[in-house]
């Protein structure tokens, strides 16, 4: 279908619809809204795009060279960039394969803003399947339906389809990634990065230059093949292994186990990130892989751990830094070892990784051990650096001894107003097939008419249909406590959209949680956590922003079976929203609800060999 006869289709079926379900005001941009008392910490920051003729920046990012910084504003601005989806082919690890990109490239370009800005964000899908991006950690305050995540927030952006996403940065800063919400898309590529620099930041001058490392685990396979492999019935192995370990972008791969007639190199060069003697770096460190906990570290550097998701940390002083999927940190390296090559480690942590002979992959010819380097101006000598021994427990999250904030938070130590129970099991469907269960409930999005428009058409959240997985919150400003029983041998990294939150406690099995022991005074406070194998956690965080907010596992291969909740946060104040009628037109258009979410995996898995042909 042509772009032409698509703004047709939509502006048709839109007239339709506004009759159907009468729609408010229409407006490109979205104006402040007002929510009763300050919680949305709107004042002061921008709110109106100054310039609709502003063309968005299609930009590259080099992600070996150093971040370039924005420079600071008296007012904030409205920063406008052009994100073009389209698959290419791509061999990060040596291995040629179809790489969902983002202009181009993988990972994505770097987004930046400074505190307080406004991204206006075009995202041009020409996929040939349909997508949506999630600005993981952004809050979207009064801007739930640019989170994108379809059957929550939004539909998905049809092929050949535009969706302006239009947010501000209110009050946050720091290390944040983007990525697509849509099925596991997000595995093949379509994942990038995304900085919000802050004037304030107490660390601002303690540093030299900036990088920024994405991790991720990469797969020969795309997941339009092996996500049917994990959801064939009687599957009893574990997620799939991946094939390498990629920093930011690059990996490498042993090309004799790759199957005959395959393109491939195995020699890759190693990744290298340049410094000079005596200057120091600040490292942003994204763990953008579909599943495994990353370990970095740099042979003979220590590293200074000052932001963990936006939070800024008392510092201190590590040797290497594990990492869960979704989670993000800065370290501060300082480069004064003598001049020479050092490795950089990105180690997909095996420890981590169950496996055994039924598992999709599981004699993969991955080498575990991704590596870059570390280049000394200067330096002639090839790497033979050692690398350090542990110093955290395999398979959790750093130790909250390094997670302290700055200043105590102790706006979580108060009467609390909502308390949710949940608790994590496996099980299986009529058809044998792998379940995850919340509440002994599998999530299922519902693509063409997502929770945000149900609510605004006045659909209370307790009618919701049960698989929708919801958390109904309706104190405006309270505290609400979700305590997680994980009854499964899996550690599972829990993301939370819209917030974040205060980490009361962790438990291992059998360390059942008992409130004199939560840490109300100074609590860890992140969007990302492990919850260990058969262990427990307790969290809370301020009930102070309308939305429909995943909570999720972030093993993309267990969000695929159903690990995710919906929290619906005040409902009454959410449903008097108007939502953009460019983001209600894109459900009107693709007309989803004809087909079944097991049916429209198929159809991309059709799609895909259609395009590869
Ligand atoms: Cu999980």
């Amino acid at each position: 279908m042509t772009l032409l006869k698509m703004k047709f289709n939509l502006k048709r079926i839109l007239i339709l619809f506004i009759s159907l379900f009468v729609i408010g005001s229409v407006a490109i941009e979205t104006s402040v809204h007002t929510v009763s008392g300050d919680s949305l910490h709107l004042k002061d920051y921008t709110n109106e795009i100054t310039n609709l003729n502003e063309p968005y920046k299609f930009i590259k990012t080099d992600y070996f060279k150093p971040i370039t910084h924005l420079t600071f504003t008296n007012k904030p601005v409205t920063r406008y960039y052009q994100l073009t989806l389209k698959k290419v082919k791509m061999s990060p690890d040596g291995f040629e394969r179809t790489v969902w990109s983002v202009n181009g490239q993988h990972p994505g370009p770097l987004i930046q803003a400074n505190k307080g800005d406004r991204l206006v964000i075009n995202v041009t899908n020409h996929f040939d399947d349909p997508a949506s991006i999630h600005w993981h950690g952004m809050f979207q305050h009064g801007t739930n339906w640019y989170d994108g995540v379809p059957g929550q927030t939004q539909c998905p952006i049809p092929n050949d389809v535009s969706l302006v996403y239009n947010f501000s940065t209110t009050d946050q800063h720091g290390t944040y990634w983007y990525h697509s919400h849509f099925f596991a898309q997000y595995v093949d590529g379509l994942r990038g990065s995304l900085v919000v620099h802050d004037p304030d930041d107490p660390y601002l001058n303690q540093y030299d230059f900036e990088y920024l490392v994405v991790l991720s685990d990469w797969h020969h396979n795309t997941t339009g093949v092996l996500l049917p492999l994990q959801d064939a019935p009687g599957y009893s192995g574990f997620r799939p292994i991946p094939d390498s370990p990629l920093i930011s972008g690059l990996g490498r791969y042993n090309c004799t186990a790759a199957p005959p007639g395959s393109k491939c190199n195995s020699d890759q060069p190693l990744p290298v990130y340049n410094v000079k003697k005596n200057k120091k770096y600040r490292f942003r460190i994204i763990n953008s892989a579909a599943d495994g906990v990353f370990v970095f570290s740099i042979d003979q550097h220590k590293l200074k751990v000052i932001e963990s998701e936006g939070i800024y940390l008392k510092p201190t002083i590590i040797k290497k830094l594990p990492v869960a999927v979704g989670q993000r940190y800065s370290v501060i390296v300082d480069a004064n070892q003598p001049v020479g090559n050092y490795f950089i480690r990105g180690t997909l942590d095996k420890r981590c990784t169950p496996n055994n002979n039924a598992t999709i992959n599981f004699n993969s010819a991955i080498d575990w051990d991704g590596l870059g380097i570390l280049h000394y101006e200067g330096a002639k000598n090839s790497p033979n650096s050692k690398e350090f021994d542990d110093d955290f427990t395999p398979c959790r999250d750093l130790d909250k001894k390094h997670l302290k904030p700055i200043k105590p938070i102790t706006k979580y130590d108060g009467h609390v107003t909502d308390f949710v129970n949940i608790t994590i099991t496996f099980g299986a469907d009529k058809n044998q097939r792998l379940e995850a269960l919340i509440n002994n409930s599998s999530f299922v999005p519902q693509l063409n008419d997502p929770t945000i428009n149900k609510i605004t058409r006045d659909i209370a959240a307790k009618d919701l249909p049960k698989d929708q997985n919801s958390v109904i919150l309706n104190h405006n400003g309270g505290i609400a406590e979700i305590y997680v029983k994980n009854d499964n041998n899996a550690d599972h990294p829990f993301h939370m959209h819209g917030h974040v939150f205060a980490i009361m406690f962790v438990g291992e099995k059998g360390d059942v949680p008992d409130e004199s022991k939560y840490n109300k005074k100074n609590p860890v406070v992140r969007d990302t956590v492990t919850i260990p194998g058969n262990g427990f956690l307790v969290i809370r965080f301020i009930t102070d922003n309308p939305g429909v907010w995943a909570f999720h596992c972030h093993i993309e291969w267990h969000v695929e079976i159903g690990m995710v909740m919906g929290i619906i946060e005040l409902q009454d104040t959410l449903k008097k929203e108007t939502i953009p009628e460019d983001v209600v037109a894109l459900c009107l258009e693709h007309d989803l609800q004809k087909r079944t979410t097991r049916k429209m995996l198929n159809a991309i898995v059709i799609n895909e060999i259609r395009s590869d042909d």
